[in-house]
């Protein structure tokens, strides 16, 4: 096992990478940039190291800086967190050319699916149900017609490098394709550098449901369930369950044992997170992220696992230790993004934190680095807190939820913790009765 963890990141994951090393008798050292001098990632942690001014380019993105600082201090391995590095292929390999361990999957893994098309290819060759579309890239807009006839409109077009949305336009019929193909390629070469262009079916309603994935190096792979998480606002999710209420037993086993054999097929290590949209009782693969998720807790509470332990054990070389039978599912999960934002016009409200109280209790959990005095920098997500609530059915959960969600108290800042109590009432939400644009709708509805 590690002596030394270095953990390239910043805020509450900083905070939950720090706390599954300690408990592991792992140093711990952070990085951190000018603004995060007060951070609580940086109080706790064994070292810390300043790699930077605040802008993310020149700190948490300085890799240089970040690999010096694991250098300096004698650290073993580098966990990357979510966003920042975490996907970042060179970084990966990197790391490993001076001699460290990246706590996450290979930078071949990370590649292949870093670019849409190569994830989707190999997806598919793996058996992952997929969503009919073009082979690869298009080459022109009449390439794009020709495959938009035969695929049936609406159609859907996508950047080849693409994620989070950005350069995707939907075509409702022949009319709409050559403004769609303009408006694509030009967002997508504005985002990534890249116009490539792919295309797929438009599926109207589906809800966005992804399978969490464990593989060690001896080829032993589990997935540990699903989480539903369709509930978002421009592409940034808002509240995640786990199970979904729209799946069974039945459908899990079923899409679960074929995620775990799409995985032991490509190789893949560590902690990845397979995509799905579900429609009309059908699953299609969209894609995979190969990192640990901002929302891994509700799949923590519901299988009793430790994700990141889990990563680091397996970055050692170590096996799970367990087989899929192994794995218990149990109950239901919630998690509540907090961010420092008005909660209706999502304009972000960085400050100082006045009175913080978080709830307690059984089956309530809290990840945030906030204290009272803290002063939230205003150069990075707004993101300041997850509320994460388990109970035995996901009635329970409800009412443990709203309960949970009466107690927190952030003053200080706007946060989003209102729109979560208005959500959480209403009846579509309670039932379950929800797809990727029902928010949207929610949001806007002024009532
Ligand atoms: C889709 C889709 C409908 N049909 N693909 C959005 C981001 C990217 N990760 C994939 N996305 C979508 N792909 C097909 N063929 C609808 C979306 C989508 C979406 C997906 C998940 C969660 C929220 C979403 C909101 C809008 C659109």
């Amino acid at each position: 096992m590690f002596d030394k963890v270095l953990i390239a990141n910043r805020g509450e994951i900083a905070l939950r990478i720090h706390r599954a090393c300690r408990e592991m008798g792992i140093r711990t050292v952070a990085v951190h940039s000018t603004a995060d001098e007060d951070a609580m990632h940086v109080r706790l942690a064994d070292e810390a190291v300043c790699i930077g001014p605040p802008q993310a380019r020149q700190s948490y993105l300085n890799i240089p800086a970040i690999l010096s600082a694991a250098t300096i201090t004698g650290a073993e391995a580098i966990h990357p967190g979510y966003g920042f590095l975490s996907e970042n292929a060179d970084f990966a390999s990197m790391v490993e050319e001076h001699g460290l361990t990246f706590i996450g999957p290979s930078p071949e893994h990370i590649r292949m699916m870093g670019d849409k098309i190569t994830a989707k290819n190999a997806a598919k060759a793996a058996g992952l149900p997929v969503v009919p579309g073009s082979e690869g890239a298009l080459e022109s807009l009449e390439d794009a017609r020709r495959n938009a006839e035969e695929i049936g409109y609406p159609v859907l077009l996508k950047a080849t490098a693409g994620g989070g949305g950005k350069g995707m336009k939907v075509a409702r019929d022949a009319s709409e394709i050559e403004e769609a193909w303009r408006l694509a390629r030009s967002e997508a070469g504005s985002a990534f550098g890249n116009a490539d262009l792919y295309m797929e079916k438009y599926l109207g309603k589906p809800r966005h449901i992804e399978i969490q994935i464990l593989a060690d190096n001896h080829g032993e792979v589990v997935h540990l369930g699903e989480r539903d998480c369709s509930l978002q606002r421009r592409h940034q999710k808002v509240l995640e369950e786990a199970p979904s209420p729209a799946l069974n037993s039945v459908m899990r086993e079923s899409i679960g044992s074929i995620a775990t054999a799409a995985m032991k097929k490509i190789g893949y290590r560590n902690a990845g997170t397979i995509e799905f949209l579900y429609e009309d009782g059908k699953f299609y693969f969209i894609e995979m992220n190969t990192r640990l998720q901002v929302e891994h807790p509700i799949t923590e509470m519901i299988t009793g696992l430790d994700i990141v332990r889990e990563q680091v054990r397996i970055a050692a070389g170590a096996p799970l230790g367990y087989t899929q039978e192994d794995v218990r599912f149990s109950g239901h999960a919630i998690e509540c993004r907090v961010n420092a934002e008005h909660p209706e016009t999502f304009v972000p409200s960085p400050g100082k934190v006045g009175i913080y109280h978080a709830p307690g209790g059984l089956g309530v959990r809290v990840d945030s680095a906030l204290y009272t005095g803290y002063r939230v920098p205003p150069n990075y997500d707004s993101m300041i807190a997850k509320l994460i609530v388990h109970g035995t059915s996901r009635n329970e959960c409800l009412m443990r939820l709203r309960r949970a969600l009466g107690e927190f108290v952030v003053e200080g800042m706007n946060t989003t913790l209102p729109l979560h109590q208005r959500l959480i009432a209403e009846p579509d939400f309670v039932n379950g009765d929800y797809d990727i644009h029902w928010l949207e709708h929610f949001v806007h509805r002024q009532d």
